[in-house]
């Protein structure tokens, strides 16, 4: 594989899908030597086809607001790879959405599913529909207006969609309940679904406590312990809040939360009811975190900065893609960090991860780290095949196992000769030779 090349080739075809070819090169780049000792990955041309996506929707999404007016809003699906199960990865609904981001994630998601054990390809979808501000009725219709569309190309053992930015718990039972109705049937077409039809336990709280788990592991590595540590969090959705409550449960102080308006630094760290608040916060609509600071007296509010200024022993961002850039790298490295855990999709730049590696700092990468919410969501979908429910314990136990087998895979590819653990590059390579090896056993596709 020549990967300037091949990526020459890929911004000619794509021109400008900037966070498309920021992942795409980041894999190549790290699998380049590996692949390039297996001659059969380069006559089946292994690396031009897992970079394109296997197919891709976009679809028109039409609906009325509660002013009566018309609204129109484009939906997609990125069908990415299904070498090793059904196509599998999450919607995202948020204004910045575009087929570069979804691509990058889509692309993102084939090696993490690859990395859980379980057999799911990758997929990923959404919608530059803006949730902020609307109600729980425009929702509604907005998810149904966009599931009239996508229930003909999903299916339980096809492409099984769930939930990221802008859908959680709410949206993905407006969207199963209008695919159930359209094609009479209940199946486990998408997961993250409510308790009462389909759901698994722990999958609200599996991205932040998988995140926590691998992260523990890292600490074990380094042969320290999460107890005492102090926690940069960014973000105070679904996943900053799983991260910060097991996180807290094991006795470390999570010191930041953020949102697009800056962020909050509580010293005396999260506790239990600072937590529900994060929850109270997101269901405000309003994507903010300022109220925080009025709320809990000793916490302060920055408007328009991030937390990573902020002296942490461990930075975990939970946010979205690229929130964490070469200047924030620095500014950590400077003040002593020991540990990154990206827990968002591709949280840091390219600028930022170099930093990391240059300081022979231990960075997990995202689709390692944060690989516990879609392994769940694997496992939704084995209850929903067997008809059946396993408790809490049962789950938990196994994405504790998961994880574990996802940090050994790491160790197994990242250990550098000095003993430095490239975690990005275990995870992309250990992803990677699954679904290459997957694909070449099936033959020129
Ligand atoms: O980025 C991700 O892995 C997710 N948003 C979860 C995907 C899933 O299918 O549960």
């Amino acid at each position: 594989m020549n990967v300037q090349k091949l990526m020459a080739e890929l911004e000619r075809k794509h021109p400008g899908e900037s966070e498309y070819l920021q992942a795409v090169r980041e894999v190549l780049v790290t699998v380049e030597e590996v692949y390039n000792q297996h001659p059969e990955f380069e006559a089946a041309r292994i690396a031009e086809r897992i970079v394109e996506p296997d197919r891709s929707f976009t679809f028109k999404v039409v609906w009325v607001d509660d002013k009566g007016e018309v609204q129109v809003n484009t939906g997609y699906r990125f069908q990415f790879n299904n070498a090793i199960g059904p196509y599998k990865g999450g919607l995202r609904f948020h204004p910045s959405v575009n087929p570069s981001i979804l691509k990058f994630l889509g692309f993102e998601q084939c090696f993490k599913n690859a990395l859980t054990t379980l057999p799911m390809g990758g997929a990923k979808g959404g919608s530059d529909f803006n949730p902020k501000g609307k109600s729980d009725a425009e929702v509604m219709r907005f998810c149904q207006a966009f599931m009239t569309e996508l229930w003909r190309h999903i299916g339980p053992e096809t492409d099984v969609p769930a939930g990221d930015i802008g859908v959680g718990g709410r949206e993905i039972g407006y969207l199963y309940g209008m695919y159930r109705k359209l094609a009479l049937e209940n199946t486990g077409v998408l997961t993250g679904k409510g308790m009462t039809f389909g759901g698994s336990l722990i999958r609200p709280e599996a991205t932040g406590y998988g995140a926590v788990y691998f992260l523990c592991q890292m600490l074990a590595e380094k042969g320290m312990d999460i107890k005492g540590q102090t926690i940069a969090i960014s973000g105070f959705g679904n996943v900053a809040w799983g991260a910060a409550s097991k996180a807290t449960e094991l006795g470390a102080k999570v010191v930041t939360i953020s949102g697009p308006d800056g962020y909050i630094y509580d010293p005396a760290g999260l506790d239990k009811e600072k937590i529900a608040y994060m929850l109270e916060l997101r269901a405000s609509n309003n994507d903010v975190v300022a109220p925080y600071a009025e709320k809990f007296p000793g916490s302060t509010f920055t408007p328009g900065r991030k937390p990573w200024e902020v002296k942490v022993d461990i930075a975990m961002p939970c946010a979205t893609q690229n929130e964490l850039n070469g200047e924030d790298a620095k500014q950590l490295v400077a003040n002593g960090v020991k540990i990154v855990a990206e827990v968002s999709n591709m949280g840091c730049t390219p600028e930022a991860i170099e930093t990391f590696i240059d300081a022979k700092l231990p960075y997990g990468p995202g689709k390692a780290v944060n690989a516990g919410g879609v392994a769940t969501s694997g496992l939704e979908m084995s209850q929903n095949s067997m008809k059946y429910n396993w408790t809490a314990e049962e789950v938990d136990a196994k994405l504790h196992q998961i994880m574990s087998s996802i940090h050994a895979a790491c160790l197994e590819y990242g250990t550098e000769p000095d003993g430095f653990i490239n975690y990005m590059k275990g995870a992309n390579v250990a992803g990677f030779m699954k679904v290459a090896k997957s694909m070449l056993a099936q033959g020129i596709l």
